[in-house]
């Protein structure tokens, strides 16, 4: 497809089951990954790249556990285990991920002070990763969203490109969520659709 390109969300080590910030059955969207990359002229792959002294994560907090929330740079900001450090394992992408299928990785993630689930923009909304600017590049018009998790990276991914003007469509079958919440998926589904995603099955 030469105007669509497939955004692969965040298929780390970390977010699959056994890793640090484990998503049920997160496994299960690799294949779906795979499977589907030939059918693009352009893949990315944003990777979740944090520092260690990462705001969004408990450790950094004495006293604080995974799942509280606090502000962090003048945002409400969820806690997480530690996660994504940048060069560790748990950052590396999935190992049966083809990755020679991938044409370009975009971290995000990498400033302590600001969260940033979105591969596009921090959560501030003020520092770009430049993926607009390359799929404008390559004559991109369309997305096709997909990847971990539902309800926090792809969510601000596919909204986020929403309103970089892409038309958007979230792949379900490859994607998973965390649900910290009961109910956080399909909010997340309906936030989409919403605000004009197309949700295909
Ligand atoms: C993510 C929480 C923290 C994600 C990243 O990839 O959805 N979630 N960092
Ligand atoms: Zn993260």
């Amino acid at each position: 497809m030469k105007n669509r390109a497939l955004i692969l969300v965040d298929l780390q080590n970390d977010f699959m089951p056994g890793g640090s910030l484990a998503v049920a059955d997160g496994d299960s969207t690799v294949a779906v990954a795979n499977g589907l990359m030939a059918n693009y002229d352009l893949v990315v792959a944003t990777q979740d790249w944090h520092p260690s002294n990462h705001g969004s994560f408990a450790a950094n907090h004495p006293g604080l556990n995974p799942g509280e929330v606090i502000e962090l740079g003048g945002l409400t900001q969820v806690l997480w285990p530690v996660h994504c450090v940048q060069g560790t394992p748990g950052a590396s992408f999935h190992s049966g991920l083809d990755v020679g299928g991938i044409h370009a990785v975009v971290r995000k993630g990498e400033d302590p002070g600001v969260d940033s689930y979105s591969g596009f923009f921090d959560n501030g909304g003020e520092r770009s990763t430049g993926l607009s600017a390359l799929l404008r590049e390559r004559g991109i018009t369309a997305v096709d969203v997909m990847g971990l998790a539902t309800d926090y990276c792809v969510r601000f991914t596919a909204l986020d490109a929403k309103r970089e003007g892409f038309q958007v469509r979230l792949l379900r079958s490859g994607c998973r969520g965390v649900e910290l919440s009961p109910g956080d998926i399909d909010a997340a589904l309906a936030e989409m659709s919403a605000a004009g995603v197309v949700l295909v099955d």
